[in-house]
């Protein structure tokens, strides 16, 4: 006989689950125990925040991630990484204990108790796609892939309640088969099809735009196909940075309105067939709104709608439509020979005459010197700020190895992000971007990194405050302690520091940080308190014009 604990453990790894993220408390030790006896791997972080925010990464790089806390004084400390696990269609299970369901019973006020036993379920129910509470040995089976089938789903974060009492109890094996079902109705499939055919072949210069559901729903190598078999040029927004590797010949850049290039802009809104593949027309995505998109000319394709230019289409999965696209009976385009991704890396502006002897670091200098840092094996993980802005610009060579949280834009993701994918896949090396705000926030969290033998490397854009928000509205608040970020390898008795104030001082730095494989390294850029990133320059520009 199976227990409810054990059952979930087996569940978790039939879905490729190897590591939990998460801090214990007593609610949750008797799970704990039951994870540390079996193949998984308990990874425990400094905060809460830190294992939500390393789960997400993990399920971003995995298809699923689980972060496993105590109740309340845990759980919600990832509210906030499960709502941008939510709003950022990322996988991810939330494993809370609680008390036990007979204490409950007999002892109205238990620690950790907010106002009901259920306040904390009450709170994931708005931020998850199915939640539960392990209560019954009857039906706990059921429950447990009844939700873990939501998180593949929908791609969402998924939420399960384990009282401690329950872990041990044996459950009941149920036969019925959880099959994700859900088939496009297929005369509306195929009169989509047939008017998204005649849209395409007829457009002077069609152009993709493809997002992050395509990474969310495996259809990456189907993009690739229809790439090779049309020749359509493609652009990403923000969020589906590196859906595909970024040296692909139709690769245009990231299109986001007035925050991107203009040439991709341009490109972009001057076609008269713009086809949105697993898009999400956020305001990050979309340039703060700058982005002009006329829906008329627009195909627009993803898991939660499909309209081709006025015309809605209910009930066609996209999965299927994305497939009929890829089947179908397309021209092919002649590929134009455009500045693809390595070419733009050799261009990258003044990077290449080197470093200037003495000159002051600027943002600017900062990203043009990435590009030529970028490995096969880099991830990179930008946090909100510039970090996130200029890195919009960086070219990444093969696919998924960007992780921001660009639409939910909650700071300190990056370097407990950094943790989660490096977790996910040792072969990667992760190149964190975090601005100082969001660093305070989480970045002790390389603590972790430490103890794991993990060797992100992480740049610090220290610009003494919240840069971002000061183009916005300035006042004494965006203003931080400047701490001496360098020197944390000190604190943590692992890792290099490096303080970098010119041009020449960031170029060694790197070459120097590249080099130092067996743990984390941390430059501490120090930026003048106004810099700013050629993209927030443009999108600050862009928006004083339209005043
Ligand atoms: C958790 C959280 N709190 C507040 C904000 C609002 N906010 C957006 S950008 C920003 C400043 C970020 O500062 P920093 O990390 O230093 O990056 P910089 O803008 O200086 O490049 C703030 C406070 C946010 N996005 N997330
Ligand atoms: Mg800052």
């Amino acid at each position: 006989m199976k227990t409810i604990g054990s059952y979930l453990i087996e569940r978790l790894q039939a879905f490729g689950v190897q590591h939990l993220f998460g801090i214990p408390g007593d609610y949750v030790l008797g799970f704990y125990d039951l994870v540390t006896h079996s193949k998984l791997e308990m990874i425990t972080t400094s905060d809460e925040q830190g294992a939500g925010f390393a789960a997400d990464a993990y399920a971003r790089l995995r298809g699923l991630g689980v972060v496993c806390v105590t109740y309340c004084v845990g759980g919600l400390k990832v509210a906030n990484t499960t709502a941008e696990a939510y709003a950022e269609k990322s996988p991810v299970v939330v494993i809370s204990g609680a008390p036990g369901m007979r204490e409950r019973e007999i002892n109205p006020l238990l620690h950790h108790k907010v106002k009901e036993y259920e306040t904390q379920k009450k709170v994931f129910e708005q931020l998850t796609v199915a939640s539960t509470v392990l209560n019954d040995p009857q039906t706990a089976f059921q429950e447990i892939d009844r939700i873990l089938h939501a998180a593949l789903r929908f791609k969402r974060p998924v939420y399960i309640e384990l009282p401690r009492d329950m872990v041990n109890v044996c459950g009941i094996a149920h036969h019925a088969p959880m099959v994700i079902h859900e088939e496009s109705d297929p005369g509306t499939l195929n009169a989509a099809m047939v008017e998204a055919v005649d849209k395409i072949n007829k457009a002077r210069q069609p152009v993709i735009v493809a997002d992050v559901e395509i990474h969310r729903f495996g259809l990456q190598e189907a993009l690739l196909q229809l790439l090779e078999k049309t020749n359509v040029p493609f652009a990403t927004t923000i969020l589906g940075k590196s859906v595909v590797g970024e040296q692909h010949p139709g690769y245009l850049g990231v299109y986001e309105g007035a925050m991107g290039r203009e040439e991709v802009r341009e490109y972009v809104e001057s076609s008269d067939c713009v086809l949105l593949l697993g898009a999400f027309m956020t305001d990050i995505n979309l340039g703060i709104y700058t982005a002009q998109l006329d829906t008329s000319r627009c195909i627009n394709a993803s898991s939660e709608k499909l309209s081709i230019g006025y015309h809605c289409f209910e009930g066609v999965r996209f999965k299927d439509f994305f497939r009929g696209l890829v089947a179908a009976n397309l021209k092919t385009r002649k590929l134009k020979k455009r500045r693809s991704g390595s070419d733009h890396k050799a261009g990258s502006d003044n990077c290449q005459s080197g470093p200037r002897v003495g000159e002051r670091i600027t943002v600017k200098y900062l990203f043009n010197r990435l590009n030529s840092f970028l490995e096969d094996d880099t991830i990179v993980v930008a946090d909100v700020g510039d970090a996130l802005f200029g890195a919009a610009d960086l070219f990444i060579r093969h696919r998924t190895e960007f992780l921001s949280p660009a639409y939910y834009t909650s700071m300190g993701f990056a370097v407990p992000a950094a943790i989660g994918a490096e977790i996910a896949d040792r072969r990667l090396r992760p190149l964190v971007l975090v601005g100082d705000g969001a660093f305070q926030m989480t970045g002790m969290e390389l603590s972790t990194a430490v103890r794991y033998n993990l060797r992100p490397v992480v740049v610090v854009l220290n610009n003494s405050g919240y840069g971002t928000e000061r183009h916005i509205q300035d006042g004494p608040y965006n203003d931080l302690l400047r701490w001496n970020y360098h020197r944390l390898p000190d604190i943590f008795g692992a890792g290099r520091g490096w303080l970098v104030e010119t041009e020449e001082q960031f170029d060694a730095a790197l070459t120097e940080a590249a080099d130092h494989t067996r743990s984390f390294s941390l430059i501490d850029v120090r930026l003048e308190p106004m810099d700013r990133s050629p993209a927030l320059e443009r999108l600050a520009n862009r928006l004083a014009k339209r005043l």
